[in-house]
Formats: C-alpha cells, structure tokens, sequence
C-alpha cells in the first residue's frame, strides 16, 4: 500500500501512560459536519498542517475521525470514510514520521486501512460492538484500543437518554467491553475506557460521570475523558458557539484528572496542556 508504515504496532498503551504527566489526545474530524470542526480540515494537507500544530502545541496522539458521530448524524460508508482519514494519516507521517496516530472508527476495514497507513491506535465509540471483526483486528495489530461507552447510537442518543444509576451502568458496561476485548485475545495492557461524555447522555449523567471518575478508574485502565466543546458545556457556561468553550472544557479536563482520568481528547491542545500543567505540579504529579 505505497508509503513505508513508520512502525510494526509494537506500541502499547504502557509506552504512552508511563510517560511523564497526563496524555493530551489533538482531535482532528476530516468531516464535512463535526459539530465543532466540520469541513475546516476535509483537504489532507490542511488537516495534516492541524495535526502538526497541535503535535507542536503538546499532542501526544492525533485522533483523526471519518464519521461524525455527533448527535443526530449519520454514518457514511466505510468507503467514503477511508478516502477521508488515510491521505491525512500519509500526509502527518510524511511531515512528521514519529507522530502517534489514532483513526476514530468502529469500522474493521477503516482501522485495518489506517493501521496499514501508520497509524498505532484505534479509537472505537461503540466499543468493539459496531463490527464483529474490530476485535480480530486490533488483537492482531497488537495496538492499543480506547473503549467508548454510548447509549444507543449518534442518530438517536440524546433523544431520550436513560439511566437508574448512570456510574454503575457505565462502569459495569466498559468492565464488560475490556472483559470481551481480553477474551478476543487484545492485551490487558492495550486498553483504554473512556464514559462517553455526550454520547446518549443528557448534562446531569454527563456532570455525575465527571464527578464519580474514580469509579471507573478504579477498573484498573487508563481512562480517557472526551468533554471537549461539548453541547452540555454549553449549556452550563453560556457559551452557545462551540469553538469558545474552551474554559468550560480545561475546567472538565483538571478536573477528570484529578480524579484519576490519564487521557484527555480535546480540541484546545495548548489551553488544556498548559492547565494541565499547573494541576499536575498543584496535585505533586509533575
Ligand atoms: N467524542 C466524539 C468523537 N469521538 N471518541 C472518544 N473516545 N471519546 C469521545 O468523547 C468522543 C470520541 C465527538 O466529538 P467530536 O469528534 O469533536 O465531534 P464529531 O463526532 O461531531 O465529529
């Protein structure tokens, strides 16, 4: 497939969580419709000069997505997503072959097509439940995996979302998805939860996860916090255009971390590094 891969996915998640300090995740949506970032980085090589200035601002990983999932939208084909995400993962190694990239998609075929192209983590939002081949192949690739929970899926999430106790459902939930990602033969090593912030949630679930964070880090993974620009930041702070809600988002991120979240996928790479920096040196983490 052209182009020499930059590495054999010898990469585990050790290698990034053992680290100094917590792991910024750059979000990069090669989407006509992101609900904060659409079509701003479809043309590759814009994309690709993104993802270096968020490297250069502190990124540890670039999370290119394909597919919006933001509530109410639609999938594409798997096709259409490949052609959006792979030119891009080529266009950041070629700049910068070191870069660790992470392809957002639940598909097989997309995540084989990226790994291929050099891309060293897969960032799954159903959770190895959106195609029975995820699994075979994130096992396979030896890469690490982030494990997403969602109620329901993005056309319909936030329609009605609905818990009895949302942190005892969603923490059972990921121990369940790590237990069927062990069983399919993903190291233990390799796993990452996240609780979906957003995603089939309304405000108060999204507000009670941030707040009992500890419940799912005590599972024993590193756990990634996806609040970035999100609707129920919003609604909390008064901010209604989404790309300004970046106080609203680093007060999320400090929080989520000293609650014991290592992985923080934002848009505002420099914002959220640099809060992150005071609150590991506040907490004696630094
Ligand atoms: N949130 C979004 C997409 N992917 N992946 C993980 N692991 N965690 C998240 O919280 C998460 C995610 C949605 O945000 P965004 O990518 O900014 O928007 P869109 O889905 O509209 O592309």
């Amino acid at each position: 497939m052209g182009q020499t891969t930059r590495q054999e996915h010898s990469f585990g998640v050790g290698d990034l969580v053992t680290g100094p300090g917590p792991i910024i995740v750059g979000i990069l949506n090669v989407t006509p419709d992101s609900f904060s970032d659409g079509g701003v980085f479809l043309n590759p090589d814009k994309a690709a000069e993104r993802a270096i200035t968020m490297l250069s601002e502190g990124a540890r990983v670039i999370d290119i997505g394909g597919e919006s999932t933001r509530p109410g939208s639609d999938p594409v084909s798997p096709e259409e997503e490949i052609s959006r995400v792979v030119p891009v993962i080529r266009a950041i190694l070629t700049e910068k072959p070191d870069a660790m990239i992470s392809v957002d998609t639940y598909r097989a075929a997309t995540a084989e097509a990226s790994l291929e192209a050099g891309a060293g983590i897969v960032n799954d939002v159903t959770a190895l439940r959106g195609d029975a081949r995820l699994a075979a192949v994130v096992a396979g690739a030896g890469c690490p995996v982030i494990l997403m929970h969602m109620q329901g899926e993005p056309k319909t999430m936030q329609q009605n979302p609905h818990y009895d106790d949302v942190v005892r459902e969603v923490r059972d939930f990921l121990a369940g998805r790590a237990n069927y990602a062990i069983s399919m033969g993903v190291k233990p090593e390799n796993i990452i939860l996240d609780p979906g912030i957003g995603f089939g949630k309304t405000a108060e679930h999204n507000l009670t996860l941030l707040r009992d964070l500890d419940a799912i880090v005590q599972l024993g993974f590193p756990v990634l916090v996806g609040a970035s620009r999100k609707r129920f930041i919003g609604t909390l702070t008064g901010v209604e255009e989404a790309r300004e809600r970046i106080i609203g988002t680093v007060t999320a991120t400090v929080m989520s971390y000293e609650r014991g979240a290592t992985l923080f996928r934002v848009h505002d790479v420099r914002a959220n590094r640099e809060a992150l920096a005071m609150a590991g040196a506040i907490l004696g983490r630094g």
